[in-house]
């Protein structure tokens, strides 16, 4: 893929293009350019869905109930990622990450807690769930039955999105061709049972995160979607039954003017794509969307600037007629939101709602010379991008090669160039090791994380959830539930709809590991290609630090060899890879463990190759048990260097256990070559 982000939004604009003039009423009209609904938030306003998930249930549940009461209206669900990949917690993969990025749901007993005390019937849940997207929605069903509320009434959205996990949120568990057949099943049952309930959360915003420009996000979850549309087709759904219940998720980061006319774009791109499906309902033509607020355009220094760019990504997402909006919490380079930092997230949409005025006018926007444009741009941009996916083979086998992964990637190595070199500008994101002012800098950030940040305490969330398992699995009939497990093989087996094979299952208390794991039996885990991207860092590295690398290889009188491995359940391999990248520019020998490595697979891997350095990324807060674990058996004169989101208040502790350096996001390629370098010479010449 080749294809140059596009060049927009500067300069004087002095008319609009002829296309949008057919759009202009557009607004609860095809093609919806206006927005969803003819008279957007005057009659209704949008949801104010806050994303969260920690520990166990039972404190999840305890801030869900405060956040409805504090003024939030929907409810959104942030599983650990042991749930996502289907390990139970107990299983020997997942104890590290047990109840850290989210909650653990281990089994519907857990699903129970989580809904305690919360009206189904009334309050509308979505669940970011892929891998497990099965036992997870019959966890949710079979705990709204056992709550009393029938399906029917059931409202939300389950993301169900699995193509842009192989893309860029690396939670899948099957092959593929297997996934897209349980977003199928997923998405048949729902419009069958549950015809309140939005069946997937078709999501772009994993690509902006992963590094995409917004109209690139946009066109791919454009192809994304009509790859699901071809499938559904081919598995004999009827289109225009369930199109009504397809629904998108989008990122809204610092691009402000791009980000409106990005939504603007992606309700006629939608409306289009489905007439092209023959559905004829104008109502199912209409484009439903979640948007979040940019998580990567926030911080690590400087946390309270965060709250200024949360509020413009949110005004744009509402500028732009999102249905439901998460904003991000000011201390999100940190660790999950504190409650003063998740209270300010959500008080922001409040703010926005109730102060300003600005959801009395729908598609305020519209008519601007320079919006009309933008939108028409970007519509014409996803087009072209569609049209290069056409000709590649199709969103399905660019998935495979890991191709799309691949270009997404590209884009966030030319923005890491793009602050290297400051063309592009954030403020305070940096720190320069070698400066006073920010040491002062970093003693703050360090007060402040040691102050107010969220700790979770994993091991108690362990221990917990595996004694409730321990005890459900003696309170069950266990041969029904194996009953119930062969059962769901064979259906896997015979490619019948596996929903109501799981349901079963679920309601006699299989867990949501057993139920994968029979999935699993039959086809082993899937694991993807890694393509990774070269960048040319080298124009924006000091010709110095290019230089001593290179002294010092030829003192040792060959290349060095690093190994860079992401290790545990975590899928955020954008900072990793442009690590690799940053290396193979110093001419650097660089091995890449890619996502879901083990500290044995660096141990073995070390063995094989000797290297002259090992760096780890964890951006899931599990560091401290890695790096434990690792340096347990690790040569004791490899140096170990950390990347990812670790806390300023954790580098002492890393320092005394030994770790050469800790990187995070508020360091420069350069301070990052740099401090290798030292690291590096000093070993070498002991
Ligand atoms: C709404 N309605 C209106 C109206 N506005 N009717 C007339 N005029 C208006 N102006 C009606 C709708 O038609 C609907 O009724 C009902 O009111 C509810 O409104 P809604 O707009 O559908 O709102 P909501 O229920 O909130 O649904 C929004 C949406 C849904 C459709 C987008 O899919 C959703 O909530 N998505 C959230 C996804 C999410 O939270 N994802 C988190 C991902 P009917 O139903 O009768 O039509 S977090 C993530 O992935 C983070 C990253 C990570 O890696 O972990
Ligand atoms: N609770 C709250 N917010 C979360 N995010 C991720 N996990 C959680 C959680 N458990 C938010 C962060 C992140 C984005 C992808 O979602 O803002 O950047």
């Amino acid at each position: 893929m080749n294809i140059s982000p596009l060049k927009l939004i500067k300069g004087v604009y002095v008319s609009v293009p002829e296309t949008s003039k057919k759009w202009r009423h557009s607004h609860g009209e095809v093609p919806f350019v206006r927005g969803a609904y003819r008279e957007m938030y005057q009659r209704k306003p949008w949801t104010i869905r806050q994303y969260a998930g920690f520990e166990t249930a039972l404190e999840t549940n305890a801030f869900f109930k405060r956040s409805l009461a504090e003024g939030q209206t929907g409810l959104s669900v942030a599983f650990d990622l042991p749930t996502h990949l289907g390990f139970d917690s107990d299983h020997e993969l997942a104890q590290a990450d047990v109840g850290r990025t989210g909650v653990a749901i281990d089994s519907v007993e857990d699903m129970l807690v989580l809904f305690d005390g919360i009206d189904l019937s009334k309050v509308s849940v979505s669940m970011t769930m892929n891998g497990a997207v099965l036992p997870i929605m019959a966890c949710f069903i079979v705990a709204a039955g056992e709550q009393g509320v029938p399906l029917e009434q059931l409202t939300g959205t389950i993301q169900n999105d699995i193509l842009k996990e192989y893309i860029a949120r690396n939670t899948y568990i099957h092959s593929p061709d297997f996934s897209l057949d349980v977003v199928a099943d997923v998405v048949a049952y729902c419009a069958d049972k549950m015809p309140r309930f939005n069946s997937i959360s078709i999501s772009g915003y994993h690509f902006q995160e992963a590094g995409a420009t917004p109209e690139l996000e946009l066109a791919l979850t454009m192809a994304n979607a009509r790859a699901y549309l071809t499938h559904f087709q081919q598995r004999g759904i009827d289109i225009e039954s369930v199109a009504k219940r397809l629904s998108f998720f989008f990122c809204v980061g610092m691009d402000f003017y791009k980000e409106i006319a990005k939504l603007r774009a992606a309700r006629l791109l939608w409306s289009e794509l489905l007439e092209e499906f023959g559905v004829q309902a104008s109502s199912a033509k209409r484009l439903k969307m979640h948007c979040q607020t940019s998580g990567s355009s926030l911080t690590e220094m400087s946390p309270l600037n965060n709250i200024v760019r949360t509020t413009i990504e949110a005004m744009a997402g509402v500028f732009g007629g999102t249905q439901s909006l998460h904003t991000n919490s000011y201390d999100e380079a940190v660790s999950l939101p504190s409650d003063q930092a998740s209270k300010v997230a959500l008080d922001t949409q409040l703010v926005l709602l109730n102060e300003t005025g600005i959801s009395d006018v729908v598609d305020p926007w519209g008519g601007s010379y320079m919006m009309e444009t933008a939108t028409q741009n970007i519509i014409d941009y996803a087009h072209q991008i569609q049209q290069e996916i056409d000709e590649q083979g199709g969103v399905r086998s660019l998935v495979e090669t890991g191709e799309l992964t691949a270009f997404i990637h590209q884009h966030a190595l030319q923005a890491a160039i793009a602050e290297e070199n400051q063309d592009k500008i954030i403020i305070g994101k940096k720190s320069d090791l070698a400066t006073s002012s920010s040491a002062t800098q970093n003693e703050s950030i360090a007060a402040f994380s040691k102050k107010e940040k969220k700790t979770i305490n994993a091991e108690k969330t362990l221990s917990q959830q595996t004694q409730k398992m321990a005890r459900l699995k003696l309170k069950r009939n266990n041969q029904s539930v194996q009953k119930a497990l062969d059962e769901l093989k064979t259906a896997a087996c015979n490619k019948q709809n596996l929903m109501p094979f799981v349901i079963t299952a679920i309601r006699l208390r299989a867990t949501v590991g057993e139920c994968i794991q029979a999935l699993t039996d039959e086809q082993a885990r899937y694991s993807k290609p890694e393509t990774i991207k070269q960048a040319s860092f080298k124009q924006s590295l000091d010709v110095k630090t290019v230089e001593a690398f290179q002294i010092l290889s030829d003192q040792i009188g060959r290349k060095l060899r690093f190994l860079v491995a992401k290790v545990g359940l975590d899928g955020h391999d954008r900072g990793a890879k442009v690590i690799v990248s940053l290396l193979n520019d110093l001419e650097i020998e660089v091995d890449y463990l890619p996502v879901f490595s083990t500290t044995d697979d660096i141990i073995k891997a070390d063995l094989r190759q000797h290297y002259d350095c090992i760096g780890l990324s964890v951006l899931s807060g599990a560091q401290q048990s890695f790096v434990s674990t690792l340096l347990a058996s690790l040569r004791g004169d490899c140096p170990l260097v950390l990347g990812g989101v670790i806390p300023i208040d954790e580098e002492n502790l890393f320092e005394q256990l030994n770790v050469d350096c800790v990187f995070t996001a508020r360091h420069s390629l350069n301070d990052i070559a740099l401090a290798l370098y030292r690291v590096l010479s000093t070993r070498l010449s002991d």
